[in-house]
């Protein structure tokens, strides 16, 4: 019984225990195989609607009285674009981020300007009479509306950014909180003004209603693009002029740089040195003016190791991006080097160095 029971166990493991690798790797075809059938099914089904069910008949719809349904909007489809492209801009990175940001900044944006355009137009249909205040109750003083304090969150805003990145933001952070607060202080001064007037005349008028500080904004927001171009290195373009001598730069020793063949200049830019291939003459001192023209925060340097690439043979100190120095190298016996960034130690930061 038992050996019938494990034969007929065996028979149907056969099939019931199927390769759930294989299966797997079924489950995408299947799912196309789905998503396909759904939509042979859904063109069949229009394709035999018949023409009335079809465009010349559509009619439409007009909605009841005292109900407001906006028409059609382009802008969940433009947004849907946007999310795409930020998602996408997460996958691959770099400028397509940036582009897919900006696509959904758009449309949010677009959006936005169709419900405040609805919005008004359904405001401007009210019948009941608005009710208008005159102004607070007697012996209410209500001080008038100020852009101070957005202005504040503005130049704060740039501030802790200022902090955090450094840079020019932190000084057109302070610099935008320093015109806010004084600005907040002549209003404040203009209505204690008006308060101890109030003593005087027994009636508490408040200073004029500012307008809005179109100007204001538009430098402040002008600065902070400028610090922020500045900052990142987009602009100016980085010479090698302006960063001669750097703040790490240390002089040419000037018994190095009479030797002709041993002085070199490389430059680091988009992590990837413009020179990759050095000779120098044997058991003589060299330097090399290494500008690194990355954005700040990637740092490089150039080391000497050994053929194998790993041995360090002559380390020296990183620089930052937007710094440049001379790095001085002692004189190496005859043989084949590399030069590579320990940062980055690929293809692109690692040359060759023969000593002759
Ligand atoms: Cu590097």
């Amino acid at each position: 019984m038992q050996e019938l029971w494990q034969s007929i166990l065996d028979l149907l493991s056969k099939v019931v225990t199927p390769d759930w690798g294989e299966l797997i790797a079924l489950i995408p075809i299947a799912l196309l195989a789905i998503v396909l059938f759904f939509f042979a099914l859904t063109i069949r089904a229009y394709a035999g609607a018949g023409p009335t069910r079809r465009a010349p008949a559509r009619l439409t719809p007009i909605a009841p009285p005292d109900l407001h349904m906006p028409g059609g909007s382009y802008a969940p489809i433009f947004a849907a674009v946007g999310v795409s492209g930020l998602l996408w801009g997460l996958v691959v990175g770099g400028t397509a981020l940036w582009i897919g940001l900006t696509i959904l900044v758009l449309a949010l944006l677009y959006w936005g300007r169709e419900a405040i355009r609805d919005y008004d137009h359904a405001t401007h249909v009210e019948t009941l009479p608005a009710v208008i205040h005159a102004g607070p109750p007697p012996g209410v003083h209500m001080p008038g509306p100020s852009f101070r304090p957005l202005l504040g969150a503005l130049g704060v805003t740039s501030l802790l950014g200022g902090l955090v990145a450094g840079g020019w933001l932190l000084a057109v952070g302070v610099i935008i909180l320093v015109m806010t607060l004084v600005g907040w202080l002549v209003d404040a001064k203009a209505e204690y003004a008006k308060t101890v007037e109030a003593d005087r005349t027994g009636h508490l008028e408040n200073i004029p209603a500012p307008v809005w500080p179109r100007r204001l904004l538009q430098v402040a927001v002008a600065l902070i693009v400028v610090a922020v171009l500045v900052d990142t290195g987009i602009f100016p373009p980085r010479s090698s002029d302006s960063t001669a001598g750097g703040a790490t730069g240390s002089p040419v020793p000037s018994g190095a740089a009479a030797t002709p063949g041993t002085a070199f200049e490389i430059t680091a830019k988009a992590i990837a040195f413009d020179t990759l291939d050095l000779t120098v003459p044997a058991n003589t001192p060299f330097t090399i003016k290494f500008t690194n023209e990355d954005p700040p925060g990637v740092l490089h340097d150039v080391d000497i190791r050994a053929g194998d690439k790993t041995s360090v043979v002559q380390d020296q100190d990183v620089i930052n991006g937007g710094d440049s120095v001379t790095y001085s190298y002692q004189g190496l016996p005859s043989g084949s080097y590399v030069f590579i960034c320990s940062i980055h130690p690929i293809p692109g930061m690692t040359g060759t160095l023969t000593v002759k």
